[in-house]
């Protein structure tokens, strides 16, 4: 197909949606594309777009005996994770963006982006890609267009959302949609070849939240490019929110049976490999209590005309942190990965499986690495990225919750805020009221992982694990949170709010609580907290669990251990 046709097949795609055929002719123009295929969502087109990496090298098959229908992908080493530094807010007022976000003024942004976009499409083919963030025709899904030369970006997205005719049918000439531009940033020159991971050195994921768009330039990893996740669902959908009345969060979520059979529904807000995947599909070790997913990374809540707070998971698949992930960690999130998925920086094994480090004890004698290198347990190096990812449907989950994709949402009964903290931070606390717990959300602070550039463990304010996704003034977020929290009240009393941290450490180092399926026995106190039946005791920082009100049983841990877990250092606070 040529530019020329780009009307005709448009006005057939899009037909009655002028305002984004004119958008995608307008960013042809700029781009200059070999050619526009406008994404339907089909499996045949998913195929042809998978049969196109396999070809390129992009992506490899994974021994179908092992995980039918499922790749991986190799990225450049320069691009594998998202870049935080190269992340911008662009509103015209700088004060809009508040002191934790990069602003550059939209008139100089775009003035830097035109060159950069001109002709940046040249040779490749440029992808109309319309995608739902929600269930379709919930009231709270939003609906979003991406444009991207990456067909990993295509088929991720078609992944991670409801994408494709559907989504581009809910856009009526009244309905405000997401602008979603993306480009690797490489084009092919007449008579040059491919590289297997176009990506430039120059990176900018740049956002306009007064126009509700994104411009994404250079690379093609994670949440800098699959739009919908990050820059969407989250930095341009706080916008949203804050001016619509709701909250666009950070948070996993779940629905909790405790063993009298009374469902809850929890979200949970922790930063970037935290391990929102393992909670999301925790696995009890107390009796009686079952966890089901709804949702591992964001969550899109909004008070109902009852005054409840009402919670949908905006996305469709979990793009979840592979090392880590065994069968004593995540034994459902491994079983989510039986085919269908798309692997990005893990490595290969010699009977063509894959594999990284946490998924056995022992390491494989030989495996191809991330980088595609030859690799032994005597490398020294790690053969998985440690931000290394799996793309997976939702449905996959052998633990996905009946009402994952309710469009009406599920009533929230409790929040809760955690972060990485090896001291000061206790295992679990519950916050007075709804005031004090978003003085709980705001002071998130956690040790860095490899999710984002940076030194790792190294300590981080990130407030409500919102710090690199918070699209306006984080002080006017708070103020957002506090309003949210005073419409609530004119019903009833809002979620309860509770802190927790499963990483704090002895003097040895040595982690002091065991963690995943054993978080199950500081969710059931924190769910009894809601029904009114444990005990708590009042402590500087909120309220504790009363000696004996945690399940312990069957824990080895010993009385010094659960002191230390409670410790509050004064003088650290
Ligand atoms: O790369 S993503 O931003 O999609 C994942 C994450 O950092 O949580
Ligand atoms: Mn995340």
């Amino acid at each position: 197909m040529t530019l020329s046709d780009i009307d005709v097949r448009s006005d057939q795609a899009a037909r009655g949606h002028s305002s984004v055929t004119e958008w995608v002719a307008e960013v042809a123009k700029v781009t200059q594309p070999d050619s526009v295929v406008w994404i339907d969502g089909s499996r045949a087109e998913q195929d042809a777009l998978i049969k196109g990496m396999v070809t390129a090298g992009t992506l490899l098959q994974i021994n179908p005996d092992h995980r039918p229908y499922s790749f991986v992908a190799r990225s450049h080493p320069d691009d594998v994770a998202r870049v935080e530094s190269r992340t911008f807010i662009c509103s015209t007022d700088e004060a809009d963006a508040g002191p934790t976000n990069n602003w550059v003024d939209p008139g100089a942004m775009r003035a830097t982006l035109e060159p950069l976009f001109a002709g940046s499409m040249r040779g490749r083919t440029m992808y109309v890609a319309p995608f739902s963030m929600g269930p379709i025709g919930s009231p709270l899904a939003r609906i979003g267009v991406q444009i991207t030369d990456s067909p990993y970006v295509v088929v991720s997205t078609g992944v991670m959302t409801r994408m494709g005719a559907a989504a581009l049918a809910e856009i009526r000439p009244d309905t405000e949609w997401v602008r979603c531009v993306h480009s690797v940033g490489a084009p092919i020159a007449p008579g040059e070849a491919d590289v297997p991971w176009p990506c430039n050195d120059v990176k900018y994921i740049s956002h306009f939240p007064e126009t509700r768009e994104i411009w994404s330039f250079g690379s093609a990893y994670g949440g800098n490019a699959i739009l919908a996740k990050k820059a969407f669902a989250l930095r341009i959908a706080s916008v949203v929110a804050r001016d619509e009345g709701w909250l666009a969060e950070h948070m996993l979520l779940i629905k909790v049976t405790n063993p009298a059979g009374r469902a809850f529904h929890v979200a949970a807000a922790f930063p970037s490999a935290c391990g929102k995947t393992n909670f999301a599909m925790l696995q009890p070790t107390i009796p009686g209590w079952a966890v089901e997913t709804i949702g591992d990374d964001i969550a899109w809540l909004a008070p109902d005309a009852d005054g409840r707070l009402r919670a949908i998971n905006p996305e469709a698949g979990f793009f979840g942190v592979a090392p880590g992930t065994g069968p004593t960690t995540n034994k459902a999130a491994l079983d989510a990965l039986w085919g269908n998925t798309i692997f990005t920086n893990v490595a290969v094994r010699d009977d063509g499986d894959v594999w990284w480090e946490g998924l056995t004890d022992r390491a494989p004698d030989h495996l191809i690495d991330w980088t595609g290198q030859d690799w032994t347990p005597a490398s020294g190096r790690p053969a998985a990225h440690p931000n290394s990812r799996f793309t997976v449907g939702a449905a996959q989950a052998p633990t996905i919750s009946d009402d994952w994709d309710d469009p009406r949402g599920v009533v929230i009964d409790a929040i809760i805020f955690g972060g990485r903290r090896s001291a000061g931070v206790p295992l679990v606390a519950e916050a007075r009221d709804w005031e004090h717990g978003v003085l709980m959300g705001a002071m998130v602070s956690s040790e860095r992982t490899a999710a984002a550039e940076g030194t790792i463990g190294e300590l981080r304010r990130d407030p409500f694990a919102m710090l690199p996704f918070c699209g306006y003034n984080m002080a006017d977020y708070w103020t957002h949170w506090l309003d949210v929290g005073r419409t609530l009240k004119k019903f009833a009393e809002p979620p309860k709010i509770f802190q927790v941290n499963w990483f704090r450490k002895d003097a040895d180092g040595r982690f002091l609580w065991p963690g995943f399926g054993d978080n199950a026995r500081v969710l059931a106190w924190i769910l009894d907290r809601v029904d009114g039946r444990a005990a708590a005791v009042e402590s500087p920082v909120g309220w504790l669990p009363a000696p004996d009100a945690l399940d312990l049983a069957g824990l080895d841990l010993d009385d010094a251990a659960l002191e230390q877990l409670f410790e509050i250092d004064p003088a650290s606070w």
